[in-house]
Parts: C-alpha cells; sequence; structure tokens
C-alpha cells in the first residue's frame, strides 16, 4: 500500500479524539515457541494498517494537543551485531517513506517520551488498542502501558481505540479492492492447481503441497491463514488441519483458503469430487449450497442487517434442502446446516467488527457468503465459501474467478 493510503488511515483515527490526548499503537513482538526458538513474527494487522511498517517493537505515538496531531515513530536503533543474525532494520529515512510518519525516534526513548508529555499537563487522556478476545490472554503491551500509566498518573482517561479502528477497517479503501482482487487471482491459482491434480489415492497434505507451491510461484510465501483442506469424513471437521487423510474414489475435497497480497488477505471454499465427476448426490446437494450463494449474491445490497444475511442464508438454503426431500421443518435445518459465515474480511480473515454495533451493509464492506452443507448420512460435507463486496447498487462476487459451478469445476477438471 502507498503511503497516503496509511496517512489517510491516521487522519480518520485522529478525527475521533478528543483534545488533550495522545494515542499509542503497537507493533507487537513474537512470542517464545521453545528453548531459544521464537514462533514466526507478524506484525499487529492495526498497526499495520495505520502505519505500512511490519519491523518487531515498533511504537507509533500520535498526540493531539488541539486541533492538529504530532506523530512519532518509535524503532528499534541499528544494531550491526543482532542485524548480522536477524537481517537489516528499518532505517529512520524507509520508515518515513512507508509510513508518512515525519518524526522517528528510538524505542529506547519511549517511556520518557509518555512521562514527559503527561507530567507536563499536555496528555488528558489516553488511547490504546484493547484487543484481548479473551481475559485470560496475557497482556499485551497496550494493557502493559495501561498498567504503568494507571499506576503513575491516576488521573489520565484511558479510552480504548478499538471501536473506532474496527469501525474504519470494516469500509474498505479502492486499493484494499485492488489488493483484494490480485489476491483473488493467486487464490484461484492455487485452488485451480488442487483440482487438477485431484485423483483418488491423493493425500490432503499433497493437496495443500499443490495449493503453498502455486501460491509461492505468486510471491505469496504463506496463505492469508492456516488453510483447511481435506477429504471425505475429515469435511465433517469444520476447523481441520491435520492433512493426513488420504482422498478415496467417490469423496468430497474440501478447501477454506486464501492467499494475502498487500496485506490483505481472502477466505475462499470449494468442494470438488476428487475424481474429477459429481456423484448424483454429490450434485443433488451441491446444487443446492450454489442455489443459496447465487441467490444471496442476487440481493445483497447496501442496508441490509448484517445479522439478516446468515438467517436468510440459512433460510433459503433449508428451502432447497427440503425440495430435495432431505428435511422437512426448518427446525431440522440444523442437522446439515452448520455454521453461517459472514464476517469481514480484510487485513485479517476474520476482520472484527465493534460488537457494540448494529451493523448495516455498506457500500465498501467485504464479507463471506459461506454455504455450508454437511450430510453426514450420504458421507458428503463441503462448503462454498465466497467474498462479497457491498457496491453503491448491489454486490460483486469477488472471489467469482475461481470455479464455482458444477459445469466449471468439471471442465477445469477434465483438463488434468
Ligand atoms: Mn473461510
Amino acid at each position: 500500500m502507498k503511503k497516503e493510503f496509511h496517512k489517510e488511515n491516521r487522519e480518520l483515527l485522529y478525527d475521533s479524539m478528543d483534545p488533550g490526548s495522545l494515542a499509542i499503537l503497537f507493533s507487537g513482538h513474537a512470542p517464545r515457541k521453545t528453548g531459544d526458538e521464537y514462533y514466526p513474527y507478524f506484525a499487529n494487522r492495526s498497526f499495520v494498517y495505520m502505519t505500512g511498517i511490519e519491523q518487531e517493537n515498533s511504537i507509533l505515538s500520535a498526540h493531539k494537543p488541539d486541533k492538529s496531531t504530532e506523530e512519532t515513530l518509535f524503532l528499534l536503533p541499528s544494531n550491526l551485531l543482532e542485524e548480522r543474525w536477524t537481517g537489516k532494520r528499518l532505517t529512520g529515512t524507509k520508515a518515513q517513506d512507508i509510513s508518512g510518519v515525519e518524526h522517528i525516534k528510538y524505542i529506547q526513548e519511549f517511556k520518557d517520551f509518555v512521562n514527559h508529555l503527561v507530567q507536563t499537563n499536555q496528555v488528558e487522556t489516553l488511547y490504546l488498542d484493547f484487543d484481548k478476545l479473551t481475559e485470560d490472554e496475557p497482556d499485551s503491551d497496550a494493557y502493559k502501558l495501561a498498567s504503568y500509566v494507571k499506576s503513575r498518573y491516576p488521573f489520565i482517561r484511558i479510552r480504548n481505540l478499538q471501536p473506532q479502528i474496527r469501525k474504519q477497517r470494516t469500509i474498505k479503501r479502492p486499493c484494499e479492492i485492488e489488493a483484494m482482487k490480485t489476491a483473488e487471482q493467486i487464490t484461484k491459482a492455487g485452488i485451480v492447481a488442487m483440482m487438477q491434480s485431484s485423483k483418488p489415492g491423493m493425500y490432503e497434505y499433497q493437496y495443500k503441497a499443490e495449493f503453498d507451491y502455486t501460491l509461492a510461484n505468486h510471491g505469496v510465501l504463506a496463505p492469508g491463514f492456516p488453510s483447511i483442506i481435506s477429504a471425505g469424513e475429515n469435511n465433517f471437521c469444520i476447523h481441520y488441519y491435520s492433512y493426513k487423510g488420504l482422498a478415496r474414489d467417490g469423496d468430497m475435497i474440501l478447501n477454506d483458503v486464501g492467499a494475502c497480497f498487500d496485506n490483505v488477505i481472502n477466505d475462499v471454499s470449494r468442494g470438488w469430487p476428487c475424481n474429477g465427476k459429481f456423484s448424483e448426490k454429490q450434485r443433488l446437494l451441491y446444487e443446492c449450497a450454489y442455489a443459496t450463494s447465487n441467490y444471496m449474491f442476487h440481493i445483497l445490497k447496501p442496508g441490509i442487517p448484517m445479522k439478516d444475511v446468515d438467517l436468510t442464508a440459512r433460510k433459503f438454503n433449508f428451502e432447497q434442502l427440503k425440495n430435495i426431500g432431505l428435511c422437512d421443518k426448518y427446525e431440522e435445518a440444523g442437522k446439515y446446516i452448520w455454521h453461517g459465515g459472514a464476517h469481514h474480511v480484510g487485513y485479517d480473515v476474520h476482520d472484527l467488527v465493534s460488537p457494540t454495533e448494529n451493523m448495516i451493509t455498506a457500500p465498501g464492506m467485504v464479507f463471506c457468503v459461506d454455504i455450508g452443507i454437511y450430510c453426514e448420512e450420504w458421507g458428503i460435507g463441503f462448503r462454498l465459501e465466497d467474498n462479497c463486496l457491498i457496491t453503491e447498487t448491489g454486490c460483486e462476487n469477488l472471489s467469482a474467478v475461481t470455479p464455482r459451478s458444477i459445469e466449471d469445476i468439471e471442465a477445469v477438471m477434465g483438463k488434468r
């Protein structure tokens, strides 16, 4: 992303802040795995959204005394010995180029910087990104700073930036849509590679290898989230990550995967028969999901409560299952329809939205339309998941580039 994108994101954030305030965002750092080994570092998504910086232990500070805001980026200092082992660190100039933040300092100066602002009465309110999902998570840097400030300066008001950041991230900018479309082409290439290598006797890890290899050939070295790739009975585990199962003749393959391009993620699911030809029962069920998904893309537009999206899909999907005689009463739908999936997608595969908001669909939102059918008595389970962009007048299926109709899937697989 260009630095203008990040600058505009920050401007919107600062507009939401009170005068006499200070906002602090952290890039985070990798937790230790075992011995002296660390998990791969993954920069805090909101930090990247606001700065474009993906280096460990970076901090963005925004001081807003009145109307204007003074920004400072704190970075790890250059250390030639450490850099021999871990690679070059960002220089101040490079960080300015990426983020558009003018003032650069080193992280050693951070605490003094905050103390000085507070002690000279320049800060009444401190904004932090409190992003715990559960209470028992270890404290992130934001929580640690809040504890420090509370104990030293109990008169400071502390506020959570999270609702505002979530609100902003929910509406995608044109450059994010472009990145998502590029990612969709790469996701498509990965899924088509799996379809075209598919055959009975293939292991799930071999499908995964095809997907990862194709992404890597497009410069995408890690998928946007851990891929779900399963065969046959394993499709009945919604979040399956073992990859050890074998595809037997007549099995469906399920995948729930996505490439990431320029920090924007896809989330796409397809199901196909490993032998390339839908059986009668597979066809029956797939047509139900396909009709439901098409219906959703037909009706989705601005102004619809998000909570109705999954409900509408569920009701329509139930009608399809009823038409083929699989269930009779809506109350029985849960036997076959195990989940919804209308979650926003973007910098995270599950872009969190503010829980207090009764969200209404609006132009620029991108969320998944995820239609799953799990029929254990027939041994068939799969889902059809696409990425829906809400436009001014309706919606667009961004992942329509990946084969999704029975005809298209069989045609692609016929080219093996
Ligand atoms: Mn998914």
